[in-house]
């Protein structure tokens, strides 16, 4: 793993590029954060490998017990388009580190960088049969994976539609366990003592980045009352702004949207929320000649039942609301299926501790929005699915635990 680490380092443009080609992702952000952070999370796991253990029990009884952590088995590894490469290692990497063996099907519309993926780790020596790589489409290659016999446990990234399907799949053959990680419709609450500045760049990169083909999109922005109208102004001036263009040009903020379904379902939910009654503050409307290049578009006067403020949209599409007390912050931003993650902006210890505890999420993130890391597990609540990944919780999905018990003293045997 640490000499696959090293191997990603070396092809780090290469799985940028071919990512970049596939899904229309930015490449200097690929280059210079996603794809080195696949190698981080490589040599985070190696490091695990070596550290995993079970427990010596406290019986009640004169029974000497401990716990072992045992691989699953064969793992079916199910990868969505928006981030490749990325989640490709976070599910094989932690897999690899239980001792598990794995089948990985990319998503269709992306399935270049694994299949290099696939590549490199025959290189770095990751003996044959250990990483698979299957492409296919998910009603045939996906579905065969869960509802396989002899597949242990499968790991899922994508839609919550598909989510039930993988469930029921694995339910109706060997109830294999799954972990499911689903869509996202995740606040971000602004209070009145924000820097609107700063908020306002939080805001749009919460929900701009990778062009809001993000589970974890900060897709309905709350504002507190006292500095809604100055927010508003400062969000409409910076959105017009946000360029974009080609994904490898380096001075291009968003890119095309991943493909073609992609895109005319954003446009449709941009349409759906006019006709709702809600006010295009900025965007709206497809951009450039050729490609699915989207503007960035924010929309006030959005009330929580809308069709906008609850489906998760996948594009870069904000929903702009105004709050008065935590109270009603709080009962509204948990006012969703999903329940992936939320972002709160303030400097009131009281606020930023009340509020992240009431908050129906897998995770909060105060100050900040969208920071990920190698050591913090992600993974949603209510329809966002249940699972980690990222950090120890990964890899502990991919492992048994076995408890074994002895007589302390004289065995009757
Ligand atoms: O997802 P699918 P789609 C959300 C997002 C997006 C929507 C639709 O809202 O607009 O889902 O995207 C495989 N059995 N997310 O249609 O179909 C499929 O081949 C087994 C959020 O692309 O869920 C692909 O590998 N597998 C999400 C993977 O599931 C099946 C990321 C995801 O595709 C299958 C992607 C089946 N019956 C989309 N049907 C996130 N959480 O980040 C499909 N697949």
């Amino acid at each position: 793993m640490m000499k696959l680490a090293d191997i990603i380092d070396e092809n780090v443009e290469e799985l940028a590029a071919l990512d970049t080609v596939d899904n229309g992702k930015l490449f200097g952000l690929s280059k210079d954060w996603e794809i080195p952070g696949v190698a981080e999370c490589l040599r985070y796991y190696a490091g695990a490998a070596d550290k995993i253990h079970g427990e010596t029990l406290k019986m009640s009884r004169e029974l000497q017990g401990y716990t072992l952590r045992e691989p699953m088995g064969v793992v079916g590894h199910i990868i969505p388009w928006n981030f490749p490469t990325s989640a490709f290692f976070l599910k094989v990497a932690p897999a690899l580190a239980a001792g598990c063996t794995m089948v990985v099907k990319p998503a269709e519309q992306t399935p270049l960088s694994a299949l290099y993926c696939g590549h490199l780790a025959k290189q770095a020596g990751v003996p044959d049969g250990v990483l698979n790589v299957i492409t296919g489409f998910g009603p045939t290659a996906g579905a065969a994976i869960c509802s396989h016999m002899d597949v242990d446990k499968v790991s899922f990234t994508g839609s919550t539609e598909v989510g039930r399907l993988v469930m029921q799949a694995a339910a109706m053959s060997n109830l294999k366990p799954v972990s499911l990680e689903l869509g996202g419709k995740s606040p971000l609450i602004i209070f009145d003592d924000a820097d609107v500045d700063k908020a306002t760049d939080l805001a749009l990169l919460g929900v701009l980045s990778n062009k809001g083909e993000i589970c974890a999109a900060g897709s309905r922005v709350f504002v507190q009352e006292g500095i809604y109208d100055e927010f508003v102004k400062k969000l409409s001036e910076k959105a017009k702004t946000w360029v974009v263009g080609d994904p490898f040009d380096p001075k291009v903020r968003q890119g095309p949207q991943a493909n073609k379904t992609q895109f005319d379902k954003i446009l449709s939910y941009i349409e759906h929320g006019k006709r709702e009654g809600a006010t295009l503050l900025t965007g709206g409307r497809p951009c450039r000649e050729k490609g699915y290049y989207i503007e960035p578009t924010v929309f006030t006067n959005v009330t929580d039942n809308m069709v906008i403020a609850r489906d998760e949209i996948f594009g870069p599409v904000m929903s702009l609301m105004k709050f008065k007390t935590v109270d009603e912050a709080i009962k509204r931003a948990n006012d969703t299926r999903y329940g992936l993650a939320a972002g709160i902006v303030t400097d009131n210890l009281n606020v930023a501790n009340t509020v992240s505890r009431s908050i129906s999420s897998g995770i909060v993130w105060i100050n900040c929005y969208a920071d990920l890391d190698m050591d913090c597990p992600f993974g949603g609540y209510k329809m966002s699915g249940f699972g980690k990944d990222f950090g120890m919780e990964a890899l502990y999905k991919y492992l048994h635990v076995k408890s074994v018990v002895t007589p302390l003293y004289n065995s009757p045997w």
